[in-house]
Protein backbone atom coordinates (compact mmCIF):
# COMPACT_ATOMS: atom_id res chain seq x y z
CA UNK A 1 0.00 0.00 0.00
CA UNK A 2 1.24 3.69 -0.52
CA UNK A 3 1.82 6.24 2.16
CA UNK A 4 1.87 9.93 1.81
CA UNK A 5 4.23 11.90 4.16
CA UNK A 6 2.83 15.43 3.56
CA UNK A 7 2.42 18.57 6.45
CA UNK A 8 -0.61 20.44 6.58
CA UNK A 9 -0.77 23.53 3.87
CA UNK A 10 2.53 22.25 1.94
CA UNK A 11 3.22 21.22 -1.55
CA UNK A 12 1.94 17.83 -0.80
CA UNK A 13 -1.57 18.98 -0.66
CA UNK A 14 -1.00 17.73 -4.86
CA UNK A 15 0.20 14.39 -3.96
CA UNK A 16 -2.50 13.94 -0.85
CA UNK A 17 -5.45 14.96 -3.44
CA UNK A 18 -4.44 13.05 -5.86
CA UNK A 19 -4.38 10.06 -3.69
CA UNK A 20 -7.93 11.12 -2.65
CA UNK A 21 -9.31 11.52 -6.02
CA UNK A 22 -8.33 8.11 -6.90
CA UNK A 23 -10.00 6.09 -4.16
CA UNK A 24 -7.27 3.76 -3.25
CA UNK A 25 -6.56 2.92 0.08
CA UNK A 26 -3.43 4.46 1.55
CA UNK A 27 -2.33 5.26 4.28
CA UNK A 28 -1.22 9.09 5.65
CA UNK A 29 1.47 10.41 8.08
CA UNK A 30 1.10 14.04 8.70
CA UNK A 31 4.70 15.73 9.43
CA UNK A 32 5.10 17.92 11.85
CA UNK A 33 7.07 20.17 10.40
CA UNK A 34 6.99 23.25 12.47
CA UNK A 35 8.61 20.45 14.83
CA UNK A 36 11.37 19.73 13.20
CA UNK A 37 10.50 16.39 12.30
CA UNK A 38 11.71 16.61 8.80
CA UNK A 39 15.24 16.68 10.35
CA UNK A 40 15.36 14.08 12.57
CA UNK A 41 17.26 11.32 11.67
CA UNK A 42 14.67 8.88 11.29
CA UNK A 43 13.16 10.82 8.54
CA UNK A 44 15.91 11.75 6.63
CA UNK A 45 16.46 7.88 6.06
CA UNK A 46 13.73 8.33 4.25
CA UNK A 47 14.42 11.29 2.65
CA UNK A 48 17.65 12.72 2.65
CA UNK A 49 16.64 16.23 1.40
CA UNK A 50 14.34 16.41 4.55
CA UNK A 51 11.29 17.76 2.74
CA UNK A 52 7.80 16.56 2.38
CA UNK A 53 5.90 15.09 -0.25
CA UNK A 54 7.46 11.73 0.42
CA UNK A 55 5.50 8.17 -1.09
CA UNK A 56 6.61 5.08 0.45
CA UNK A 57 5.76 2.62 -2.61
CA UNK A 58 4.05 -1.24 -2.50
CA UNK A 59 8.21 -2.04 -2.51
CA UNK A 60 8.67 -0.08 0.58
CA UNK A 61 11.47 1.62 -1.41
CA UNK A 62 11.35 5.31 -1.22
CA UNK A 63 9.85 8.59 -3.62
CA UNK A 64 10.65 11.82 -3.13
CA UNK A 65 10.43 15.40 -5.03
CA UNK A 66 6.87 16.04 -6.61
CA UNK A 67 8.46 16.32 -10.39
CA UNK A 68 8.52 12.33 -9.87
CA UNK A 69 5.96 11.83 -7.12
CA UNK A 70 3.00 13.26 -9.31
CA UNK A 71 3.83 11.59 -12.92
CA UNK A 72 3.90 8.36 -10.85
CA UNK A 73 0.56 8.64 -9.14
CA UNK A 74 -0.94 10.38 -12.00
CA UNK A 75 0.26 7.39 -14.34
CA UNK A 76 -0.93 4.70 -12.16
CA UNK A 77 -4.62 6.69 -11.60
CA UNK A 78 -5.18 7.61 -15.13
CA UNK A 79 -4.62 11.31 -14.28
CA UNK A 80 -1.65 11.95 -16.89
CA UNK A 81 -2.05 12.95 -20.58
CA UNK A 82 -1.42 9.81 -22.67
CA UNK A 83 0.10 11.08 -25.92
CA UNK A 84 4.00 12.07 -26.14
CA UNK A 85 3.36 15.72 -26.91
CA UNK A 86 0.81 16.69 -24.16
CA UNK A 87 2.82 14.45 -21.52
CA UNK A 88 6.07 16.93 -22.53
CA UNK A 89 4.10 19.88 -21.85
CA UNK A 90 3.29 18.55 -18.83
CA UNK A 91 6.47 17.78 -17.59
CA UNK A 92 7.25 21.44 -18.70
CA UNK A 93 4.54 22.74 -16.62
CA UNK A 94 5.79 20.18 -13.47
CA UNK A 95 9.13 21.72 -13.73
CA UNK A 96 8.06 25.42 -13.99
CA UNK A 97 6.44 24.47 -10.90
CA UNK A 98 8.73 23.47 -8.67
CA UNK A 99 11.80 24.79 -10.26
CA UNK A 100 10.12 28.60 -10.39
CA UNK A 101 6.95 28.85 -8.58
CA UNK A 102 7.49 27.13 -5.25
CA UNK A 103 11.33 28.53 -4.77
CA UNK A 104 10.18 32.23 -5.55
CA UNK A 105 7.49 31.19 -2.32
CA UNK A 106 10.34 30.20 -0.23
CA UNK A 107 12.04 33.66 -0.60
CA UNK A 108 8.97 34.77 1.27
CA UNK A 109 8.58 31.91 3.64
CA UNK A 110 12.21 31.20 4.33
CA UNK A 111 14.54 34.09 3.70
CA UNK A 112 16.89 32.69 6.13
CA UNK A 113 17.88 29.71 3.52
CA UNK A 114 19.19 32.31 0.68
CA UNK A 115 21.26 34.60 3.42
CA UNK A 116 22.40 34.80 6.85
CA UNK A 117 22.24 38.07 6.67
CA UNK A 118 18.99 39.04 8.80
CA UNK A 119 19.42 42.61 7.51
CA UNK A 120 18.59 41.13 3.82
CA UNK A 121 15.64 39.14 4.86
CA UNK A 122 13.16 42.20 4.34
CA UNK A 123 14.16 42.66 0.80
CA UNK A 124 14.80 38.80 -0.19
CA UNK A 125 11.01 38.60 1.41
CA UNK A 126 9.87 41.38 -1.08
CA UNK A 127 11.29 40.64 -4.02
CA UNK A 128 10.56 36.28 -3.73
CA UNK A 129 6.46 38.21 -3.38
CA UNK A 130 7.19 40.24 -6.26
CA UNK A 131 8.20 37.49 -8.45
CA UNK A 132 5.79 34.63 -7.21
CA UNK A 133 2.76 37.40 -8.02
CA UNK A 134 4.48 37.49 -11.42
CA UNK A 135 4.52 33.66 -12.04
CA UNK A 136 0.73 33.38 -10.41
CA UNK A 137 -0.40 35.90 -12.90
CA UNK A 138 1.53 33.72 -15.84
CA UNK A 139 -0.53 30.74 -14.26
CA UNK A 140 -3.74 32.92 -14.78
CA UNK A 141 -2.66 33.38 -18.44
CA UNK A 142 -2.13 29.58 -19.31
CA UNK A 143 -6.10 29.24 -18.08
CA UNK A 144 -7.83 31.58 -20.01
CA UNK A 145 -10.29 29.70 -22.08
CA UNK A 146 -9.64 26.44 -20.58
CA UNK A 147 -10.97 24.38 -17.45
CA UNK A 148 -7.65 22.46 -16.46
CA UNK A 149 -3.94 22.95 -17.03
CA UNK A 150 -3.91 20.20 -19.86
CA UNK A 151 -6.38 18.65 -22.47
CA UNK A 152 -8.52 16.93 -19.20
CA UNK A 153 -8.08 16.87 -15.17
CA UNK A 154 -4.53 15.91 -14.16
CA UNK A 155 -2.27 15.59 -11.66
CA UNK A 156 -1.09 19.30 -12.77
CA UNK A 157 -4.47 20.42 -11.22
CA UNK A 158 -3.98 19.80 -8.16
CA UNK A 159 -0.16 21.07 -8.32
CA UNK A 160 -1.65 24.56 -9.63
CA UNK A 161 -4.25 24.44 -6.65
CA UNK A 162 -0.94 24.83 -4.11
CA UNK A 163 0.25 27.95 -5.32
CA UNK A 164 -3.33 29.97 -5.35
CA UNK A 165 -3.83 29.08 -1.90
CA UNK A 166 0.04 30.14 -0.95
CA UNK A 167 -0.95 33.54 -2.72
CA UNK A 168 -4.26 33.64 -0.60
CA UNK A 169 -1.83 33.11 2.79
CA UNK A 170 0.54 35.61 1.27
CA UNK A 171 -2.51 37.82 0.83
CA UNK A 172 -1.57 38.42 -2.58
CA UNK A 173 -4.62 40.00 -4.65
CA UNK A 174 -5.96 36.82 -5.91
CA UNK A 175 -9.37 37.70 -7.06
CA UNK A 176 -7.78 39.66 -9.56
CA UNK A 177 -6.53 36.44 -11.18
CA UNK A 178 -10.03 35.58 -12.72
CA UNK A 179 -8.90 32.58 -14.67
CA UNK A 180 -7.08 31.10 -11.97
CA UNK A 181 -10.26 31.76 -9.44
CA UNK A 182 -12.34 30.22 -11.70
CA UNK A 183 -10.12 27.07 -11.65
CA UNK A 184 -9.87 27.16 -7.96
CA UNK A 185 -14.17 27.22 -7.94
CA UNK A 186 -13.65 24.42 -10.13
CA UNK A 187 -11.11 22.53 -7.89
CA UNK A 188 -13.43 23.13 -4.79
CA UNK A 189 -16.22 21.17 -6.26
CA UNK A 190 -14.38 18.15 -6.77
CA UNK A 191 -15.09 15.73 -3.74
CA UNK A 192 -11.64 14.64 -2.88
CA UNK A 193 -10.32 18.52 -2.93
CA UNK A 194 -12.89 19.70 -0.79
CA UNK A 195 -12.10 16.73 1.76
CA UNK A 196 -8.33 17.22 1.54
CA UNK A 197 -8.76 21.32 2.11
CA UNK A 198 -10.72 20.27 4.59
CA UNK A 199 -8.52 18.00 6.40
CA UNK A 200 -5.75 20.44 5.77
CA UNK A 201 -7.66 23.46 7.19
CA UNK A 202 -6.82 25.28 4.51
CA UNK A 203 -9.29 28.40 3.71
CA UNK A 204 -9.49 29.49 0.29
N1 LIG B 1 11.69 20.16 -4.63
C1 LIG B 1 10.81 19.64 -3.62
C2 LIG B 1 10.51 20.73 -2.63
C3 LIG B 1 9.69 20.22 -1.49
C4 LIG B 1 9.60 21.24 -0.36
O1 LIG B 1 10.33 22.24 -0.32
N2 LIG B 1 8.66 20.99 0.56
C5 LIG B 1 8.50 21.87 1.69
C6 LIG B 1 7.03 22.07 1.99
S1 LIG B 1 6.18 22.86 0.66
C7 LIG B 1 9.17 21.27 2.92
O2 LIG B 1 9.15 20.07 3.09
N3 LIG B 1 9.74 22.12 3.75
C8 LIG B 1 10.35 21.70 4.96
C9 LIG B 1 11.66 22.40 5.21
O3 LIG B 1 12.08 23.17 4.34
O4 LIG B 1 12.23 22.16 6.25
C10 LIG B 1 9.54 19.11 -4.28
O5 LIG B 1 9.04 19.75 -5.21
O6 LIG B 1 9.04 18.03 -3.89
Amino acid sequence: MLKLYFAPGACSMASHIVLEENGEPYEQHSVNLGGGEQRTETYLKMNPQGRVPLLRLDSGEYLAENTAILPYLGKRFGLWPNDALAEAKALSLIGFFAASVHPAHAHVGRPERYTPDANAHASIKETGLKTFHGYLTQIDGMLSGREWLSDKYSVLDPYGLVFYTWGVRRELPMGELKNYTAFKDRMKARPAVAKVLEQEKIKV
